[in-house]
């Protein structure tokens, strides 16, 4: 896995992403309680901090402001040590970021993940062609270097539980690269 370079950093970022119901809360709770790292969901701070400009009836979700999310994060991206929890990661600076790790799942199993959450069906469609046409991890690709972007599957919880490792493992070298795990 790669190593991000010098960084003013104390902790690096990572952004955890994905179709919707991908498995990225699962993973950055999970990540969160290992690493000390903080989960940062989007989703919620989109609404604690009011960065939208309404409600879209027909995808049941906020129409994001991204300006004003951006300003919200922005102090503690600076700080550094934040898991960030979005199923986009396009809007985010390069410079923030120090791993990106685009979450996949097979599409029987997301199918079964979104009719259980009740999705409408044209989100539901929506969600299963972006993940089938790899949406998020083409993104990923194109908004930052290759060497920082790894795809993980998250189909079941051996996948998930590797994953988490793995992530620990990139971390710990992170912070050895960085003359960061002295304490
Ligand atoms: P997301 O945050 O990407 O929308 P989630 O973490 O809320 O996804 O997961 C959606 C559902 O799928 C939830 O019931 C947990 C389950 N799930 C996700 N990833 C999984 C995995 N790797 N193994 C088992 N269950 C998983």
């Amino acid at each position: 896995m790669p190593s991000s370079n010098a960084t003013t950093r104390a902790l690096p970022n990572i952004i955890v992403t994905g179709t919707p119901g991908v498995g990225k809360t699962s993973h950055c709770e999970a990540l969160a309680e290992r690493s000390g790292l903080r989960h940062v969901s989007v989703n919620q701070v989109v609404k604690d901090k009011q960065c939208h400009e309404g409600w879209d009836e027909e995808y049941q979700s906020w129409v994001v402001d991204e300006d004003k999310l951006l300003d919200a994060l922005e102090d503690d991206a600076k700080q550094g040590g934040c898991i960030i929890d979005w199923h986009a990661c396009d809007l985010f600076p390069q410079s923030w970021i120090d791993l990106v790790v685009v979450l996949r799942v097979d599409s029987t199993t997301l199918y079964d993940r979104l009719k259980a959450r009740n999705y409408p069906e044209v989100k539901l469609q929506e969600n299963l062609d972006s993940e089938i046409m790899e949406v998020l991890l083409q993104e990923a690709r194109e908004s930052y270097d290759e060497e920082i972007v790894i795809e993980l599957q998250s189909n079941d919880t051996d996948e998930m539980e590797s994953n988490v490792d793995r992530i620990v493992g990139w971390l710990e070298q992170w912070k050895k690269d960085n003359g960061r795990d002295a304490a």
